[in-house]
């Protein structure tokens, strides 16, 4: 495998993508708590690495993505105005989804990125179908399509792995493990562990990968989306991740201890990491860090202020762009 080498202005790049998820989904927790924010809300913290890595591997002028309902984090990395995603969270009528979506619910058909879905699985089908027209349409796209180690258990996975071997669709399966599927642990739940392996009995290779380090992530990505876009057909990667928050804004957590999460923290956290690796290039310059925070926490904010003052969307739209 070819081992890319990445310049300091890259890393920071890197930093900046990985801090923006998690100030922005710091802020929706703020908002979430003071009710400006309603409805179900999954946050990304732990698993940033995961988003802002594999955004250096997609075309975002060609490829499409799909995820679950954790789903901030990957409208971001498509580009997508923090302002639109965060009014859509706040159920405002300047929101991505004109404020019917809500959290679990966005889209941008301009940005290919098709949801947002709270069916656990459900990414798995509609990614095969998607890239199933990128096949029918020859427009040399892959997609992305991001789902959780408990949806891995889910048997319409399956239907979708042997139809995108079957047909060598370009799609790239990202299992997003991160230990637990709400309050059941992958231990409990998984008679084999090994989710890399799930594609075996179709033919689609896999590979675990430490998703906690973005240059890890990138390399992956980087081969599997090659393997994709040739035409060799689908791909897994199974990140090896953790979330900080609970599986909800709702989740009182009672599954997991507290030293857990803080070793995780404190011992493999992706924003951590990717500043130890800056720091040993070039020697941490703490005045270039603080201007990326200080960018950042300025978008965070804007977006917040155009979320909470944004209109509601009217009564009469109520029945409009809704499936009843
Ligand atoms: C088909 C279906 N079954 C059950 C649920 C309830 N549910 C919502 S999220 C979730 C856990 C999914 O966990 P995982 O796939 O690991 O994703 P994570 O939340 O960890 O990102 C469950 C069981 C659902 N939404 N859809
Ligand atoms: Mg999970």
């Amino acid at each position: 495998m070819k081992t890319y080498s990445y310049s300091v202005k890259d890393f920071f790049r890197f930093y900046e993508n990985m801090l923006l998820i998690r100030r922005f989904e710091e802020k929706c927790a703020q908002l979430y708590r003071k009710g400006a924010i309603g409805g179900f809300c999954h946050l990304y913290i732990g698993q940033e690495a995961i988003a802002a890595g594999m955004k250096e591997v997609t075309s975002l002028d060609k490829d499409s993505i799909i995820t679950t309902y954790r789903d901030h984090a990957h409208m971001l990395m498509c580009e997508i105005d923090p302002k639109v995603i965060m009014a859509e969270l706040a159920g405002k009528v300047t929101g991505c989804s004109k404020g019917k979506g809500g959290s679990m619910h966005m889209f941008s058909r301009q940005r290919r990125f098709y949801g947002g879905h709270g069916i656990v699985g459900s990414p798995a089908s509609i990614g095969t179908g998607i890239a199933f027209s990128h096949r029918y349409k020859n427009d040399g796209g892959v997609c992305f399509c991001y789902f959780g180690d408990g949806a891995v258990n889910q048997g319409q996975v399956y239907e979708a792995f042997n139809m995108a071997s079957m047909w060598k669709l370009p799609v790239v399966y990202v299992i997003e493990n991160n230990l637990y599927a709400m309050g059941t642990s992958v231990k409990r739940s998984h008679a084999n562990q090994d989710l890399y392996k799930r594609g075996e009995p179709f033919n689609i290779p896999g590979k675990t990968v430490d998703g906690m380090k973005i240059q890890e992530v990138m390399e992956a990505g980087r081969e599997a989306c090659l393997y994709a876009r040739n035409g060799k057909g689908p791909i897994i990667l199974e990140m090896q991740t953790y979330r900080y928050m609970g599986h909800s804004m709702s989740d009182p957590a009672t599954y997991r201890t507290k030293e857990e999460v803080e070793h995780v923290k404190t011992t493999r956290d992706p924003i951590e990491h990717i500043k130890s690796v800056i720091a040993k290039k070039q020697g941490l310059k703490e005045s270039e860090i603080k201007d990326i925070e200080a960018k950042v926490n300025d978008v965070v904010e804007k977006a917040a202020d155009f979320a909470v003052n944004s209109p509601i969307p009217q009564e009469a739209e109520l029945y409009k762009d809704v499936l009843i």
